[in-house]
């Protein structure tokens, strides 16, 4: 006789999730365009277009943790509402520097704000055109807010309020292309925060290029 898997446990932990997550719904949208498909206007299937509006575009950005590619843009290329043109322009792509983990970079609204979306885009033709980062929030007023943690400090400890993981790598590995993801609520709303920090890593470990071009981040507030 096959013994069935018990279902009780099952119930438990998933009650248990639904516990942990508390009302928020956080659904991760996110599309691909190939490279026969991608082109500058960065339309998707359900993700929206980058916008020249969205709150991000008067935020604050700030390098927290990593190095930088020298041939790569400023963080301020991730609000300025200008895209790349083709698939491999390094000059209009915030990446971290070939060889090193990732990195973390800030945004700062200015002040706390109930936000709808994180909508974030990238392009490139192989490995580095995948998304993986996890995507961090705060009002900052936790007593115990540091708004600057390093990589090896776990921003949880710290003010800090998980959102969501965002992974947008195939099972096939066929992964250049362009990518766009978007980060929403069931309510409507993620939350009322001031910061947010992208916790970024690399897309593969097979060579030194794995971090992904990131070509702009919208925010948009909630309707
Ligand atoms: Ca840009």
């Amino acid at each position: 006789m096959t013994a069935r898997p018990p279902k009780l446990p099952f119930v438990a932990i998933l009650l248990f999730a639904v516990a942990l997550t508390g009302r928020a719904q956080v659904k991760v949208t996110a599309d691909h365009n190939t490279s026969a498909t991608a082109t500058s206007a960065f339309k998707f299937k359900n993700v929206p277009s980058p916008a020249k509006d969205d709150l991000g575009a008067k935020a604050k950005l700030l390098l927290v943790d990593g190095e930088l590619d020298e041939n790569g843009a400023n963080p301020s290329a991730l609000i300025d509402g200008v895209l790349p043109t083709e698939e491999d322009e390094p000059a209009r792509n915030l990446f971290f520097n070939a060889g090193t983990g990732g990195g973390r970079f800030r945004m700062d609204l200015g002040s706390a704000i109930e936000i709808g979306q994180v909508n974030t885009y990238s392009w490139h033709p192989n490995t580095r055109g995948p998304q993986v980062y996890r995507l961090w929030a705060s009002d900052g007023t936790d007593p115990r807010f540091n708004a600057e943690p390093k990589g090896n400090i776990d921003p949880a400890s710290c003010g800090w309020k998980l959102i969501t993981v965002v992974d947008t790598r195939s099972q096939e590995g066929n992964d250049g292309g362009q990518y766009g993801v978007s980060i929403a609520d069931a309510s409507g709303s993620l939350g009322k925060y001031r910061y947010l920090l992208f916790d970024c890593y690399v897309t593969e470990t097979a060579d030194d290029f794995g971090n992904t071009f990131y070509s702009e981040v919208d925010v948009v507030a909630k309707k």
